[in-house]
């Protein structure tokens, strides 16, 4: 029996910019002082984190004391053993971004978003991340007329095949991950989908360098299943990160702590993250991004940081129970799930062998599918009561 503590081995990974969150939202200020990024380091590895993530402005917002402060950190990292798993670039908070970074109509600006990745992308090798994110929060427009879409999918294809070379032809260990969003900030975001993403990386030079980190509030927010969209990213070996959190539905982007919100998604992207039962595992890291709520100080943060791992940890044990269950073994033979990972031709058959078979449409029409049976099981473990 185990006490939900978790250890490095659970590969568990937090955005400084998570816990340092200062509560800054569209209606208020700072309501928490800033957080060291020492500190940070320092609790999340006492706590059991593996590793943390951050954007450029979280970590070296400023160049004087770029320096002293990158010492600060690896010094922490080497104390602690701690990671730096994942680096991303800040291409939306500065002014300067209002219009987007890559896909901004002013060429001055998007030249200028390009070296701040460039730039990022040799301190990010520099500290050992082999994932780099792009969330493209202010790709997008609010009005029709303001965007041609398709020329910034081309600059965003443009800015991509860039970054590629440049990681190829500095022999960085290096892949990117693209994040997508529906909305907020901009009114319609570019690559609003995990499926709108892997759409897109079929045009890129280097297509294997290029994959996702979806974000579960980002898919819930537009109404999207997170277990069925990471499983189509593992089927297509794209799932090279993953931001966990919690959201309530389609509404605004809520970033609470895993488990929170919708919690039977949560139960289902654990399983999906181990492979669902017959398919592909995630194995990367378990990475949270998330923003502990105003009402918290900051030993409350640390308790979100405690309970995201928690919760990971405590569905991990309730979806291995439920895939061990001799009753649900039961029930997925009556539903006849693993039916489906049989083809539909047999080997060599010919189409004209199938058209010729007998169908009673009717007799299969009326035969009960047994899925109930199963989800209950699966409610059931999830609720404690088996
Ligand atoms: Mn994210």
């Amino acid at each position: 029996m185990t006490d939900y503590t978790p250890t490095k081995d659970d590969k568990f990974s937090f955005g400084l910019w998570t816990v340092g969150w200062q509560g800054v939202d569209v209606f208020g200020g700072a309501i928490r002082p800033p957080l060291d990024p020492v500190e940070s380091v320092h609790r999340l590895a006492e706590l059991g984190a593996a590793a943390v993530t951050f954007h450029d402005d979280d970590l070296v917002p400023d160049d004087a004391t770029r320096e002293a402060t990158l010492e600060r950190f690896t010094k922490a990292l080497a104390e602690t053993g701690m990671a730096v798993e994942m680096a991303t670039t800040n291409l939306f908070s500065a002014p300067v971004f209002k219009d987007g970074g890559l896909t901004a109509n002013d060429r001055t600006v998007r030249r200028y978003a390009i070296a701040k990745v460039l730039r990022n992308i040799d301190l990010a090798a520099e500290l050992g991340a082999k994932t780099y994110v792009l969330w493209g929060g202010r790709e997008g427009s609010e009005s029709g007329g303001t965007k041609d879409v398709q020329a910034a999918l081309a600059r965003y294809k443009e800015g991509l095949d860039v970054l590629c070379g440049y990681v190829r032809d500095k022999g960085y260990d290096i892949r990117f991950a693209l994040e997508p969003k529906p909305n907020e900030p901009r009114g319609d975001i570019l690559l609003p989908t995990i499926g709108h993403a892997l759409a897109f990386i079929n045009e890129l030079e280097e297509p294997d360098r290029v994959g996702l980190n979806p974000e579960i509030g980002h898919e819930e927010m537009a109404g999207l299943n997170f277990a069925q969209g990471i499983s189509q990213a593992l089927w297509h070996d794209k799932l090279f990160h993953i931001d966990l959190n919690g959201q309530h539905g389609p509404r605004f982007d809520q970033d609470l702590r895993f488990g929170a919100g919708n919690l039977r998604g949560a139960f289902w992207t654990v399983d999906a993250m181990l492979g669902a039962g017959s398919g592909k595992a995630y194995d990367g890291y378990v990475h949270f991004d998330y923003k502990p709520p105003r009402t918290e100080d900051i030993e409350g943060v640390w308790e979100t940081a405690r309970g995201c791992m928690r919760n990971y940890l405590i569905l991990r044990d309730k979806v291995q129970a439920f895939r061990a269950d001799p009753e649900v073994a039961e029930a997925l033979e009556a539903a006849r799930v693993g039916e489906l990972a049989t083809p539909t031709l047999g080997e060599g058959e010919s189409l004209e062998d199938l058209r010729a078979e007998k169908f009673d449409p009717e007799a299969l029409g009326e035969r009960g599918l047994q899925f109930e049976r199963l989800d209950q099981l699966a409610m059931e473990h999830l609720l404690g009561v088996r």
